[in-house]
């Protein structure tokens, strides 16, 4: 490794591979583990300095990867434990560190845990693992209370055996959720931690961290909490946030603490506050955890600086840096987001929402310096840094979300941010690798592919490269000073230490250029800094 800095995590840019659709080197059309290897020169000459690979484990793929069968291996599909070792080795030799994504809400059916709790008694210790309940009504054919999936219909099913128990669901019905209050539950989970740490994985991403315990007794919704598509979880929610949770996380960080240089976290915590989600954060409990309430704000000044001030604030009470994020697997690519108009469920558009891409194609030009200029660490999602917009238009029949069957059909679900990249200008998948992708590639990607920006100095990966090698020589951005600069209600201005200041128009009127040198722009400045435009200025002071 290149850097032994043990604050690397604080100010790190990690580049999220969606190990499904990055490269395919066996050509089968879902990418794998050697695909990975094949790009990790792409992914160091880009400029980040960490990977999180979405799940890779054996698992029947229900949920993509997040139903897994079996926690220390890797699913034959993607390759093998041998290859997995030797892709960490080789992201090291690049200096890239590898964080692996840990799924504790729940396993897959097909796990060997939830087919002993099948075969067991109720009441026995194979099924206290999972959160197995007798039905409601004279003949225990209702589900025992009214909570729903996160992909649509109940979250309980009953089994064939005659006992006739249910048990809890809160995504698929082939994700059944662990009991957290079983200690086996959570002296397995730190053995798995040891598992990957032992061969060398720098951390890890943890899965619907928030999910883990369930109010005693599992009380119903009701109207107070009742599901509201794309609303964060109200505080107080019986499953989402319950106290207790980042107590579980205490135990994790003392096994990361373990190891040298010490392993590390980021939580996927949908909460209600950012102060809830600084409760997962902290010298003793996790190092960081997504911040959604800013990837949740559209593309309007007003919002984004509140959003951005909240989280410094609260992050900086418990000493975490803040870790930003426009675009992962879950929610619509953001050059999309971006360019619709201003209502609806921010992260999830209809699909045939009025879309003007080439608004948001510019907004994310512009956004992407607002975020690297930011105190904290960063998330890049697989393909934001080629301007990859949502696509809409998959076939019905392709769609593979369990979103898609458990909504009835009524949503598409996520598969349209999970399309392959496209590597090359041609080839039958744009050089992803085999002859059928797993998803349909719009054929005009083939603009948007890797081969096509590398040729065009104006593309977003130019753009993206050189953003990330300026944020790594520039000193001041890795520090925790931010200070705003007033430049009016419809601009963000903030400088970092004595020299750098990032600008950000959302408004009509043209900002002018401060003096000082121009280190980037994400448009032309001439003539002042247009809207939807940001800029790095060397102050020179
Ligand atoms: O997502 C957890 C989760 O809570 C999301 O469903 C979230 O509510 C939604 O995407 C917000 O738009 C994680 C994984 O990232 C996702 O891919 C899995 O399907 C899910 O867990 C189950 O493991």
């Amino acid at each position: 490794m290149t850097d032994d800095d043990p604050n690397w995590w604080r100010s790190a840019v990690t580049y999220q591979i969606y190990i499904r659709s990055f490269a395919d080197s066996d050509g089968d059309g879902i990418g794998d583990v050697n695909g990975i290897r094949s790009r990790l020169r792409y992914l160091a000459d880009l400029g980040v300095d960490a990977l999180w690979i979405n799940p890779w484990y054996p698992s029947p793929q229900a949920d993509a990867g997040y139903d897994v069968a079996d926690y220390r291996d890797i699913e034959p599909l993607f390759g093998t434990l041998g290859d997995g070792r030797a892709m960490v080795d080789e992201a090291h030799q690049l200096g890239l560190r590898v964080l692996l994504d840990i799924v504790p809400n729940h396993t897959s059916d097909e796990h060997r845990w939830f087919q002993e709790a099948l075969a067991a008694e109720p009441g026995s210790p194979e099924r206290a693992r999972y959160l197995f309940r007798p039905g409601k009504g004279d003949d225990a054919d209702q589900p025992p209370n009214d909570w729903v999936s996160e992909f649509g219909g109940t979250a309980w099913t009953r089994i064939r055996q005659p006992d006739g128990e249910w048990y809890l669901h809160l995504f698929d019905a082939k994700q059944p959720d662990l009991n957290w209050d079983n200690e086996e539950v959570r002296s397995e989970f730190l053995d798995v931690l040891r598992f990957w740490f032992d061969s060398g994985v720098d951390g890890f991403r943890i899965d619907v961290a928030h999910g883990l315990l369930k109010a005693p007794g599992l009380p119903d919704l009701g109207s107070e909490f009742k599901r509201v598509e794309g609303a964060p979880p109200k505080a107080g929610h019986p499953h989402w946030d319950q106290p207790g949770v980042p107590d579980i996380y205490r135990a994790w960080r003392e096994v990361g603490e373990t190891y040298d240089p010490p392993r590390v976290f980021v939580a996927e915590a949908w909460v209600s506050s950012v102060a809830r989600l600084a409760d997962y954060l902290g010298p003793d409990c996790l190092h960081t955890a997504f911040d959604f309430h800013v990837t949740r704000c559209r593309w309007d000044a007003a919002q984004l600086r509140e959003a951005i001030g909240n989280s410094l604030a609260a992050h900086q009470l418990v000493g975490a840096p803040v870790t930003w994020v426009l675009s992962n697997h879950d929610i619509d690519r953001h050059v999309t987001r971006y360019g619709r108009g201003p209502t609806g469920d921010p992260l999830h558009g209809r699909p045939d929402e009025p879309v003007d891409i080439a608004l948001g194609t510019r907004r994310a030009r512009a956004a992407i310096l607002l975020e690297l200029a930011l105190p904290g660490t960063v998330y890049l999602y697989q393909g934001e840094e080629l301007g990859l917009p949502q696509v809409n238009d998959i076939p019905e029949s392709m769609l593979a979300d369990p979103v898609w069957e458990r909504s009835g059909h009524t949503r598409r679900g996520r598969d349209g941010c999970r399309v392959p990249i496209p590597w090359t200008t041609g080839g039958p998948s744009l050089g992803f690798g085999g002859a059928a992708p797993w998803l349909p590639q719009p054929a005009d990607w083939s603009q948007l592919s890797v081969e096509a920006e590398e040729a065009d100095d104006d593309s977003m990966l130019h753009h993206y490269r050189k953003a990330l090698h300026l944020r790594r020589v520039l000193p001041e951005l890795r520090t925790d000073d931010h200070r705003w600069l007033d430049l009016g209600d419809e601009v963000i201005a903030f400088t970092r230490g004595d020299r750098f200041a990032c600008i950000v128009n959302f408004g009509e009127q043209p900002v002018d250029t401060p003096a000082g040198e121009v280190l980037i722009a994400s448009a032309s400045i001439d003539g002042g800094i247009p809207r939807d435009t940001a800029t790095w200025i060397d102050l020179g002071r």
